[in-house]
């Protein structure tokens, strides 16, 4: 307990350096890091191991015990994978840091299947959008809407700190031309001490796919939307481009564009994945999913 506290204050006097420059920032940090520190204090039994992994925050490989069989609470779709139940749907997981847990689209036959669908969000206010709005409706039925933006960004975060997690994105024109995007690694909020302060950045590498890369630009952003501005552009990016994402300055892929149908005349505000269809080109259906990586044995 001692070793870890004087590592734990270690952590704090390297934090107060590198923030000098900005006394705003620093005070807030320190505050963060001594509010964990105090409960650490507090709570030396049960709340260490949350704690110690929020602070350092290394995504641990090789960490996931095997087999959820019978009874055992599956922590993502890839555990009821492995645990047998191999049909798409509905599931509850309960990720080890979320422990009451939550309900996820399980997508169990594509590439293997085990995936946890997070979604795209629905399109803000596009009415028109029925068949979308129907299939992601039944596939984002608990992740929430609007707001709940943070709330689904929360869930991916707890669950991609558990261990290395990959993205696959499918994507669908209205032509029923499909193609994928995949990325090795992914995940939010993985070095933050607070992610929710530090704006749920993105941590993504190692493309491969048919769709075209439109998303390592976006490595290391903070999460925009609307009322929240963490992007680099001088305007807000997801008020000009009608969307929600990890905006730079701004886009090469917009998910949570307009709901647009295709080809629009207006500039990069739809649903765009610019590598595959350009920025004035609305696609039809849009599905983010993560699964662990599975270890070589
Ligand atoms: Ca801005």
């Amino acid at each position: 307990m001692g070793q870890e506290l004087s590592a734990l204050q270690g952590e704090q006097g390297r934090l107060i350096q590198l923030l000098s420059e900005s006394q705003a920032n620093m005070a807030r940090l320190v505050s963060s890091v001594s509010d964990v520190l105090d409960t650490l204090q507090k709570e030396r039994g049960g709340a260490r191991p949350r704690l110690k992994a929020d602070l350092q925050r290394a995504p641990a490989r090789g960490a996931r015990p095997r087999g959820c069989s019978n009874g055992s609470r599956p922590r993502d779709c890839f555990d009821i994978y492995a645990s047998g139940q191999q049909e798409d749907g509905i599931y509850s997981i309960f990720p080890t840091h979320d422990p009451t847990g939550f309900q996820v689209y399980c997508d169990m036959t594509t590439d293997g299947g085990g995936w946890t669908v997070s979604g795209a969000m629905s399109p803000h206010g596009d009415e028109g959008a029925v068949g979308w709005r129907r299939r992601s409706r039944h596939r984002d039925a608990s992740w929430g809407r609007g707001d709940g933006a943070w709330l689904r960004l929360k869930r991916i975060h707890v669950l991609t700190i558990q261990g290395t997690y990959e993205l696959r994105i499918d994507l669908e024109d209205f032509d029923n031309g499909t193609a994928f995007a995949h990325y090795g690694s992914f995940g939010v909020g993985l070095f933050s001490v607070d992610p929710e302060e530090d704006g749920y950045p993105v941590s993504i590498a190692d493309y491969s796919g048919t769709a075209g890369d439109s998303f390592l630009k976006h490595n290391g952003m903070k999460f925009t939307t609307k009322d929240l501005d963490n992007d680099h552009s001088e305007n807000n990016c997801a008020s000009f481009y009608h969307g929600a994402w990890w905006y730079r300055n701004c886009h090469t892929s917009n998910l949570n564009g307009q709901y647009l149908k295709g080809h629009h005349s207006s500039y990069a505000d739809g649903i765009e994945w610019s590598s595959w269809t350009g920025w004035q080109y609305s696609l039809k259906f849009t599905e983010m999913k993560i699964r662990p990586v599975r270890e070589e044995n």
